[in-house]
């Protein structure tokens, strides 16, 4: 952990630097609200969805998951969860496993979704560089995470550029092969592979009320949301219900043995 908190230290002071210097170029600002349905990668069964409000440079972001991997060495699970930005806009696909071991590693992603723009943190730091601390990662297979911050100047321009896509990691290692199940994470090599890799994935789109800004990349923006976002929406609604009824029975079952 000191290691990678030192390792995060340089990043934070530059990033810190490059928000300042171009956070005031953008001045257009009535409320923006972006959604997301969130995907399963990685052979997870999980479920989530997000938004994030936007007025000026304050966001409000409601993630909401289930089904991820509940515990991790008799401990709730950490988490860790970001908004990605700057590159495509996507999440990846099998297709990007480079190194075939069947599963698609956060590196791997990469060239997808992009690196961290902002850390969906339980709390505190909500900066790239809070990334990797699994004390404030979201806890356990179900939760809520419910924040208010300031937008850095990244993270807007991803979100209004289409290429914001949030992350949540953490797999159960019990669902990938023997090989990766044992393989350390490429991303901090004391954590196994299965901690660091994505569970969930999708990419921010602008929601209903508001017009989309983008010229060049809402094309793109706007495919995702008409192949994905309406069905999945009402589906959503009625799988989480599912969902928690599912966790319920479970939970009971465990408390009467
Ligand atoms: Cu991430």
């Amino acid at each position: 952990m000191n290691k990678t908190l030192r390792f995060m230290a340089v990043p934070t002071l530059a990033l810190g630097a490059l928000a300042l210097s171009t956070a005031p170029a953008m001045a257009h600002d009535g409320p923006h609200s972006y959604q997301s349905t969130l995907a399963q990668i990685n052979g997870s069964s999980a479920s989530g969805t997000i938004t994030v409000d936007v007025t000026g440079n304050q966001a409000h972001a409601v993630l909401k998951v289930s089904g991820l991997a509940q515990t991790f060495m008799d401990a709730p699970y950490p988490h860790v969860q970001h908004i990605h930005g700057g590159a495509q806009g996507t999440c990846p696909t099998p297709s990007v496993d480079a190194n075939g071991d069947g599963v698609i590693s956060t590196t791997e992603g990469a060239p997808s979704y992009g690196g961290i723009v902002t850390t969906l943190s339980t709390s505190g730091d909500t900066s790239p560089a809070a990334g990797l601390d699994l004390k404030v990662a979201g806890q356990g297979g179900s939760y809520t995470v419910d924040r208010t911050f300031e937008l850095n100047a990244e993270t807007k321009a991803a979100l209004e550029a289409g290429t914001a896509v949030v992350v949540v990691h953490g797999l159960d290692p019990a669902t990938l092969t023997p090989a990766a199940a044992e393989a350390k994470s490429d991303l901090v090599p004391e954590l196994p592979l299965a901690a660091t890799s994505p569970a969930l994935c999708g990419t921010l789109a602008e929601g209903m009320a508001m017009p989309v800004g983008g010229a060049d990349t809402g094309v793109a923006a706007e495919s995702f949301r008409d192949s994905s976002a309406g069905a999945a929406a009402l589906g959503a609604g009625l799988g989480l219900v599912a969902l928690a009824g599912g966790a319920y029975v479970i939970r009971r079952r465990g408390a009467a043995a």
